[in-house]
């Protein structure tokens, strides 16, 4: 994490790009909390890195004035991965959406986490897929009834908290676009845990499946005596349906996946090269 003596104003950090997004969508008040961490920590944005998938979500890096990659669809965490390994000093972010995290991005989030991959990812999750005009996706509720899904989607929601908790990340942690100082102070847990963070992010797509009268009622802080080293007792309140708890659910300390690539290069010798490399296949 490479920081300032002086750190930017939050308008310093925003482009000269206007976000698009409709009037009250969450995703502002996810934009909103991410600049106001990246000032509170006094991160250089010459050292930040945002990469992002295809949605309204994935316009994010576009708003900020750091380095930005607006990738594929669902193709987030390895662009990420391959960020943070070619250029470690960097602070990396991964950005998007329920639809490109856990539809066609699903089966990098299990590796992005089990490797520790030192980045923060925050999924915008409004429970639709926002930019393709409100179709269901794999966070909708049972029985969801949309122009998309005239007669109801009766398909069961993952549980994303509950499903990185399984996959083994090392910090996994739930807030809300409508509660911006919270959500900063996650975001800065987030950043400076040296691993692969994981916040899921409540933030309602006003126009296709507004929300927020849902998730204002049904949302409550994370008991204080909840104690983070336990993997148990976090899968015990993110199974919990009747409220959704948000705060801090995971934390622990473990070898980020660069230090670990790193490792085997070392092993490997300091002679090493892709030619050696090549040759032994050969051989
Ligand atoms: C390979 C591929 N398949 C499908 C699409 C169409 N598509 C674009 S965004 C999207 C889903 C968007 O939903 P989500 O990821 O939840 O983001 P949101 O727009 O809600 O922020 C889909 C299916 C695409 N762009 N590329
Ligand atoms: S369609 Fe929904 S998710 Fe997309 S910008 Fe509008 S409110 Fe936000």
């Amino acid at each position: 994490m490479i920081t300032l003596t002086e750190s930017f104003k939050v308008k310093d950090l925003k482009s000269d790009v206007k976000p698009i997004w409709c009037p009250g969508c969450g995703d502002f008040g996810v934009l909103n909390a991410f600049l106001k961490a990246l000032t509170d920590l006094k991160l250089d944005p010459a050292h930040v890195a945002i990469a992002s998938g295809i949605g309204c979500s994935g316009r994010f890096p576009a708003f900020v004035n750091a380095y930005g990659f607006h990738g594929v669809h669902g193709r987030v965490l390895p662009l990420a991965t391959g960020i943070k390994l070619a250029k470690p000093e960097l602070t990396v972010f991964a950005v998007g959406g329920d639809g490109d995290a856990f539809s066609i991005g699903a089966g990098h989030l299990p590796h992005a986490a089990r490797r520790n991959v030192d980045l923060t990812y925050i999924v915008m999750d409004n429970e639709i897929y926002g930019l393709t005009k409100g179709q269901p996706s794999p966070t909708s509720p049972f029985g969801m009834e949309r122009k998309a899904s005239p007669y109801g989607t009766y398909d069961a929601p993952l549980n994303p908290v509950a499903m990185v908790l399984s996959y083994g990340a090392t910090f996994v942690a739930r807030g809300f676009s409508s509660q911006p100082r919270e959500l900063t102070e996650l975001i800065k847990r987030g950043v400076e845990h040296p691993g692969f963070a994981f916040i899921q992010v409540i933030s309602p797509c006003v126009t296709f499946y507004d929300t927020y009268a849902r998730f204002k009622e049904s949302t409550t802080p994370i008991p204080d005596d909840h104690d983070p080293s336990d993997r148990a007792a976090a899968m015990g309140l993110a199974a919990e349906t009747n409220v959704q708890y948000l705060g801090v659910f995971y934390e622990e300390d473990r070898r980020a996946h660069h230090a670990g690539v790193t490792l085997v290069q070392e092993k490997a010798g300091s002679d090493f090269s892709l030619g050696d490399l090549l040759e032994r296949f050969e051989r």
